[in-house]
């Protein structure tokens, strides 16, 4: 029997307000919040987030999270079972960087299997504050969701929230 490749979902809109076992935040390495997805998930997950991220940086992520990589929390009051926070790269015109966005939804997905998860929500990575090209971005993400969406995840969901962002997901999707 060939294991079903996990669902490939877009969504428009907040996600803050999905039903998933996992949320992914595109967090800074310092774990302690930020604007954009990190401060809505902080603001609605309310405190018990922070705590644990706090956590995190007292034990074994002293120095903060490296770029690339991912670490879970509890959801708080969110309708999830946990946060994967993740850290993307800045946008750099001198430097190629795509590893490391791969490496975050790789990551991610890797830890919510780990966890049991069956369901996934994602935001595109990178591309706010960070200021990653859309359209690569999206890219990167549906190639990385591609590649290791199975077994045991059933729906990767990406959550975007406007309409340009929604438009380059369903165009990556397509490709
Ligand atoms: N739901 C879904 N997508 C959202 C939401 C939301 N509630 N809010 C914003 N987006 P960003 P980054 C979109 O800036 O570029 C933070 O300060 C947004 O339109 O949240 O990885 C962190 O602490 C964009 O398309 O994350 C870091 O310092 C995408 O989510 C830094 O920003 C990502 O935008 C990380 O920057």
């Amino acid at each position: 029997m060939t294991a079903r490749p996990a669902d490939i979902v877009l969504v428009r809109g907040d996600i803050t307000e999905q039903r998933v076992d996992v949320i992914v935040n595109a967090a800074n390495s310092s774990l302690l919040g930020g604007g954009g997805v990190d401060g809505a998930i902080h603001r609605r997950g309310g405190p018990a987030i922070l705590e644990d991220c706090r956590r995190l940086r007292a034990s074994h992520y002293g120095k903060g999270l490296a770029t690339g990589q991912a670490v879970a929390t509890t959801a708080g009051l969110l309708h999830a079972g946990h946060v994967i926070h993740t850290v993307g790269p800045v946008w750099s015109r001198e430097e190629d960087r795509a590893a490391l966005l791969t490496s975050c939804y790789e990551q991610s997905l890797a830890l919510a299997r780990e966890l049991g998860a069956e369901t996934i929500a994602f935001p595109a990575i990178s591309t706010g504050v960070y200021r990653w090209p859309l359209d690569n971005g999206a890219d990167l993400a549906i190639a990385a969701a591609r590649a290791h969406g199975g077994p045991t995840l059933k729906e990767i969901r990406f959550v975007l929230f406007d309409e340009t962002a929604y438009r380059a997901f369903e165009r990556a999707l397509r490709g």
